[in-house]
């Protein structure tokens, strides 16, 4: 059996339930309660050294990194081609776009957020602008490939776009960093089509109201 912990429907356990509602793999959802602090608690500590959501459980396997979990399932249920095989020629980008959703994309989210605690001024305004460089470049690197493809891997829905654009619509949260993701339209409906897929409505993956 597989078990997912998360604390709420849209924290990046989201991305790992949308993957098997996708999938069409039974799991069982664990929810950290905030209140007890539960995720600091010794039990949840000794199988997730981390204290984060999420966390995958596979009959005695732990195993933490939203990214790598999705990663981890995606390659584990083969048959339900959610993954280039690591023989295929797609397997590179595949990759490459599993990597940039958790290093670059997720990472900018964490910076705005560091970046709104300095206080306002010089400091504060040359990283909000060097942040806002470094996503338009993520954005055109994004769009030159929905310029011509639905999806981002092969012309067909994968893990990728689970993870990337999971970190897109937190990214646009903040209104610094959706002044640059609205400037590329490929991106903006592409986060459109993915939002309102039936498996991303059923696990409540876009259901962050502030
Ligand atoms: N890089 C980690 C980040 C994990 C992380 O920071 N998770 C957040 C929830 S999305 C968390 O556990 N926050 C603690 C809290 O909400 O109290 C991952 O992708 O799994």
């Amino acid at each position: 059996m597989i078990t997912i912990y998360g604390i709420e429907p849209y924290d990046r356990s989201a991305k790992a339930r949308w993957l098997l509602t996708e999938m069409g793999v039974p799991f069982e959802n664990r929810w950290l309660d905030r209140k007890k602090n539960e995720r600091e608690s010794p039990e949840y500590l000794k199988i997730n050294p981390m204290g984060t959501v999420p966390l995958l459980q596979v009959g005695e396997q732990y195993l933490f990194e939203s990214g790598a979990i999705c990663a981890y399932l995606a390659d584990h249920f083969p048959e339900k081609d959610m993954a280039p095989a690591v023989s295929s020629p797609k397997r590179a980008s595949y990759q490459q776009w599993m990597y940039f959703a958790s290093v670059t994309l997720d990472t900018a989210q964490v910076r705005i957020m560091v970046i709104e605690d300095i206080p306002a001024g010089e400091v504060q305004k040359k990283k909000e602008t060097q942040l806002q460089a470094d996503l338009q470049d993520a954005c055109e690197a994004l769009d030159r490939t929905l310029s011509h493809s639905s999806y981002l891997v092969g012309n067909k829905f994968t893990a990728a776009d689970i993870c990337i654009s999971y970190h897109l619509y937190w990214c646009k949260l903040w209104p610094e960093l959706n002044g640059v993701i609205s400037r590329f339209h490929h991106v903006e409906a592409y986060l459109e089509r993915m939002k309102n897929r039936p498996a991303a409505l059923k696990a409540q993956v876009f259901s962050y109201e502030g």
